[in-house]
């Protein structure tokens, strides 16, 4: 993370009025690095998210923030009550973003108050209103007018990419790790034919989030309903049954993704129903019966792309994933293998869910 010193003189490239009093890091996202600022004028207080845009992972920024602009510009003017969007703030320049000398590329953000995001869900409440709050997002940005958003990193929900990648990272094992992970290695060799479910179902391209993970969703701290979903970096053109399919992954399992006890690592059911009442309740009026149909599995698909990206960024030596400790991209990807087959050994019963609700009858 930049030192905290240099990132809070960056703040005065932006426009912001008042005098800054707090500064500190916040959040604990894998790629960016984000800070809370509060400042005070006569007016009151008001508090901002300053993030630094990773640009080893996003080597387009410019690009990246048009993408971001545009989105956020259309849900504010769609929303009823846009004190609850993600709103830009403007650099000095009039741009939304601050290049330094340094060669990084800084955004700030309306601090969105009352409200929270969790690392794990906490219960079915949180799951249905999550998933709610996502189908809105892709509802609202379904007339996004042309042109086409940026492809802010190409091929991100490519699972059988993906896979391809491991295995260039396996055959050159630069670090001599992958005899010790053998057991790894053979789960993904035989999922591959899992890698290609969802790109091989002829889905509707969408502007879709594609990092749906919960905690990229905000909900008020008082209802608890869904507020917005933030991290828009990757919003771009996709299939939504991948971000659906985030939300099984980080939604159903218990367990941290780094969790090293696995035997916390299983999915639920009742989070599943949870998370597709909320989401039809959104997307009912624009999914495909072919997008639909998917929904049950797409879980362990990008649960699956989790595990293979973790592995390979293992392999390779940790560069691209923050890690805290030594061996964490391999725990992190022993828990979504663990998942995966979780998420396979309940799929009968998360047919049956599916169909209830449909027909009806049920949760
Ligand atoms: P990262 O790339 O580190 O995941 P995020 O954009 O997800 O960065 O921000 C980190 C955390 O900050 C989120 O999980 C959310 O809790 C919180 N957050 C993000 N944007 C805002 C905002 N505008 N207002 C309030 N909280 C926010
Ligand atoms: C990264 O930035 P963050 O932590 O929300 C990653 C996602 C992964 C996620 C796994 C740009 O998301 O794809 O699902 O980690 N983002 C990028 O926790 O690679
Ligand atoms: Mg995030």
């Amino acid at each position: 993370m930049t030192a905290p010193q240099d990132a809070r003189s960056v703040l005065r490239r932006f426009q912001i009025a008042g005098q800054l009093t707090e500064f500190a890091p916040h959040g604990g996202g894998h790629i960016n690095d984000s800070y809370r600022a509060v400042y005070q004028d006569a007016g009151g207080i008001d508090r901002y998210l300053l993030q630094r845009i990773n640009h080893a992972v996003f080597k387009q920024p410019a690009a990246l923030m048009q993408n971001i602009a545009r989105v956020t510009t259309h849900l504010t003017a769609k929303s009823s009550d846009p004190q609850r969007t993600l709103t830009l703030i403007p650099a000095c320049d009039g741009t939304w973003v601050h290049h330094d000398d340094a060669g990084n590329w800084w955004r700030v953000y309306r601090f969105i108050e009352n409200a929270h995001s969790c690392e794990a869900a906490q219960s079915p409440a949180q799951a249905f209103e999550a998933a709610k709050c996502m189908g809105h997002f892709q509802r609202q940005l379904a007339d996004l007018p042309p042109p086409r958003l940026h492809d802010t990193i190409p091929d991100f929900h490519h699972t059988p990419k993906r896979h391809a990648a491991l295995c260039a990272a396996i055959e050159a094992d630069v670090l001599n790790r992958a005899a010790a992970v053998k057991s790894e290695i053979d789960f993904a060799l035989r999922h591959e034919p899992t890698s290609r479910l969802l790109l091989e179902a002829d889905l509707p391209e969408r502007v879709t989030h594609n990092d749906t993970k919960i905690n990229n969703v905000l909900l008020d701290d008082g209802t608890g309903e869904g507020v917005c979903l933030v991290d828009l970096d990757t919003v771009m053109p996709g299939l939504v049954v991948y971000d659906f399919g985030d939300m099984v992954r980080t939604t159903t399992s218990s367990a941290e993704e780094d969790e090293r006890d696995l035997t916390k690592v299983t999915m639920r059911l009742p989070m599943f129903a949870a998370l597709l009442n909320g989401y039809l309740e959104t997307s009912a009026e624009f999914l495909t019966n072919a997008e639909r149909n998917m929904l049950v599995c797409s879980g362990k698909v990008i649960t699956l792309e989790m595990g293979l990206r973790f592995l390979t960024d293992y392999l390779v030596g940790d560069t691209y994933y923050k890690t805290h400790r030594p061996g964490q991209n391999l725990d992190r990807c022993r828990t979504q293998f663990h998942l995966v087959q979780s998420l396979e050994d309940h799929e009968a019963q998360m047919h049956q869910i599916m169909n209830s609700i449909m027909t009806g009858s049920g949760s």
